[in-house]
């Protein structure tokens, strides 16, 4: 029988199939994820899973304890949303670079959510509509939003509805508190916040999948400190770059990796403000990071 995974723990997972929801056991060495589609024996006495299925996507980055060894975060989701808080955490926009490669590595679109917007001064808000018309041009959709107040949240809804998503950031952000309030019917859980710090509790303790009666199906993620990317090739980095794609055309070698290259029409657009600095000064970081 068919099933979807829902959780994973050590040594289980909770699935759901045609009819209902089991824990079921699972193989010890084969890694399995959320949103991981499974053959499952027996659901009614003994449940286990049998054989996973090939991912049609993942989002995966390497773990931290472990960093030749790929940590898969979901498997088989269209969107991956990355979340960003405007402040408390403080917006970080190399971070926001890195998902979006490791979404498009991985298979995945990408839908940018910039959330506590009702924190924001006026002053604020001007300055992040300089960074977002950088992304904008780059073909990358960022939406300003506030779990608090609503404000944004039915672009975002729109994006979403139909299609498997999964919800990943920075811990704190407010990804919890967007699945709750973009999906008020999930039931997802949402931590309060710590009154000895005022700061947003490490509140998401596992990955977990919500399925609405529409079809649509959110994973809600813990908050990571750092994400790393995995697996990708030096040589294909500029790939996940679409914003790059334009100026490729003035570059003397094909196989230009625009960073020490004598004519490199990546690098000349950077230099003359048609592609966004920020945004190729991180390319050259992640490269250089690459080896
Ligand atoms: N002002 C403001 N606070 C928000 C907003 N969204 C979330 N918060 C608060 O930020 C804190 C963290 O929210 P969570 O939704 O738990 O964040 P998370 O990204 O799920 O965090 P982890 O599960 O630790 O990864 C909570 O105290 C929320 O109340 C928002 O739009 N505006
Ligand atoms: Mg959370
Ligand atoms: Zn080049």
């Amino acid at each position: 029988m068919r099933a979807t995974v829902l959780r994973v723990f050590p040594g289980s997972c909770q699935v759901h199939f045609e009819g209902g929801e089991a824990l079921a056991r699972r193989p010890p060495l084969e890694p399995v994820t959320v949103g991981d589609q499974v053959w499952l024996g027996d659901p009614a006495t003994a449940p286990r899973v049998l054989a996973i299925q090939p991912r049609r996507t993942v989002l995966s980055r390497p773990d931290p304890h472990d960093p030749g060894r790929e940590l898969l975060i979901a498997a088989n989701v269209d969107v991956v949303v990355v979340v960003l808080a405007v402040k408390n955490p403080p917006f970080h926009p190399r971070l926001l670079d890195r998902y979006l490669v490791a979404a498009g590595r991985g298979g995945a679109e990408a839908v940018v959510c910039l959330n506590k917007l009702d924190l924001a001064t006026a002053d604020e808000r001007l300055a992040l509509a300089d960074t977002l018309g950088e992304y904008a041009q780059a073909g990358i959709s960022v939406h300003p939003c506030s779990a608090e107040t609503g404000e944004g949240l039915e672009a975002i809804r729109e994006r979403i509805t139909g299609r498997v998503c999964v919800f990943a950031g920075h811990s704190g952000v407010g990804k919890s508190s967007l699945v709750a309030a973009l999906l008020p019917e999930s039931g997802a859980r949402v931590g309060a916040v710590s009154p000895a710090h005022g700061k947003g509790r490490h509140t998401t303790t596992g990955s977990e999948l919500y399925a609405l009666a529409d079809g649509t199906r959110v994973i809600d993620t813990p908050g990571v400190r750092s994400f790393g990317l995995w697996a990708v090739d030096a040589r294909a980095l500029g790939w996940y770059f679409p914003d790059f794609d334009a100026h490729r055309g003035g570059c003397r070698f094909s196989d230009c990796t625009h960073s020490h290259e004598p004519r490199c029409g990546v690098r000349e657009a950077a230099r003359a403000g048609a592609l966004s600095a920020a945004r190729y000064d991180t390319y050259l970081r992640i490269l250089a990071s690459l080896g």
